[in-house]
């Protein structure tokens, strides 16, 4: 009997103690990010199950759809987002949340009111749930500058100033995969336990990837860097394969893939969509965030996207990330256009 390996899977690292001990590093720490975290993560439990309820609950749907009762049922994003605001607010760490679902910045009671920022989409996907696609939870958590006085501007950071993000997958699994700012850890919910238990230690995306992943319907709107892009993928001239197209639609899922896997994924601006499709506070910040952190790059067509600086929460950016050395291919093409 393999003793040494038994003990390995009776020690847990449940994400909680994860955290935890990453604060030990911190003796300033007074522990709010692991009471921060725990809520997250109660939102996520409560998404994934009623994601993997939702045809049995008559989830699915369009919102003002009545059940049996004569209730009006709630689509699964609005009540996703409800489950999320409710749960930070209570966690009392919380000064200033963003929706992708409100439309206005929330801004919590004094009397409930902590130093972080939480800026997140609910339900990320949301053209896939009634198909039982994988879609997800995105997160980027930043400090306010004065806990007295937290303001807009406060929101409006760039996001390299983000102290940590994530997103969780609703998929085959339930898989939670967290940053804040030393690598980047992959958790899997056990159903049995109802906890985030580390399955992907330290993850790191390869240097180079064999995978693009784009909505190749909009290409007829593209601009000639990401037109040449995929061009090479598909013809490479070096003597290289070409590379497979992924593409879910989902971000969640198709970054967990570029993240494991390798490779780029594409939503570059095009001519209909000047400034690309993607939110930048909710969506590309801390997607790119994890990115970088697991040896990745993320790039806007411009510049870095971490560098960006938000003038409106619901703003939009073109993105690319991915493995570095493909981010490096797409920096050229743009460099050589300009
Ligand atoms: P969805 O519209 O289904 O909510 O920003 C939302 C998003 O999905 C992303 O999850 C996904 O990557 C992207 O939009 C897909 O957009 P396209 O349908 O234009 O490809």
């Amino acid at each position: 009997m393999d003793h040494e390996a038994d003990a390995h899977r009776t020690d847990l690292m449940t994400i909680t103690r994860h955290v935890l001990n990453e604060q030990t590093k911190y003796p300033e720490s007074r522990g709010d990010f692991t009471i921060l975290l725990n809520h997250i993560v109660l939102g996520c439990k409560f998404v994934c199950s009623s994601v993997s309820k939702a045809g049995l609950a008559k989830l699915f749907g369009l919102a003002g759809e009545t059940n049996i009762q004569g209730e009006e049922q709630k689509k699964l994003d609005v009540l996703s987002n409800e489950v999320f605001v409710k749960a930070l607010i209570s966690s009392g760490r919380t000064c200033i949340l963003v929706s992708e679902e409100n439309e206005e910045a929330i801004f919590v009671d004094p009397s409930k009111r902590g130093r972080y920022i939480v800026v997140f989409d609910p339900l990320d996907g949301s053209s896939n749930i009634d198909c039982g696609v994988s879609i997800g939870t995105i997160f980027g958590i930043y400090l306010v500058k004065d806990e007295e006085n937290p303001t807009i501007d406060d929101v409006l950071q760039a996001g390299k100033n983000l102290v940590a993000a994530g997103y969780c997958m609703y998929g085959s699994a339930c898989t939670l995969v967290l940053s804040t700012g030393s690598g980047v850890n992959g958790f899997t919910l056990d159903p049995s336990l109802g906890e985030f238990i580390l399955t992907h230690p330290n993850i790191k995306i390869p240097k180079k990837g064999k995978i693009y992943s784009v909505n190749e319907g909009n290409a007829k709107n593209w601009d000639e860097p990401t037109t040449k892009f995929v061009e090479k993928c598909k013809f490479p001239t070096d003597g290289s394969p070409p590379r497979s197209l992924r593409y879910i639609g989902s971000m969640v899922a198709d970054v967990h893939r570029t993240l494991l896997y390798g490779g780029i994924f594409l939503y570059p601006a095009d001519k209909k969509s000047p400034n690309g499709k993607l939110r930048l506070l909710y969506e590309v910040f801390p997607m790119s965030y994890l990115m970088e952190q697991a040896g990745g790059q993320a790039f806007t067509g411009k510049q870095r996207a971490l560098d960006l600086v938000p003038g409106k929460i619901h703003e939009r950016s073109p993105v690319f990330l991915g493995s570095y050395v493909d981010v490096e291919e797409i920096k050229a093409l743009y460099a050589a256009a300009n």
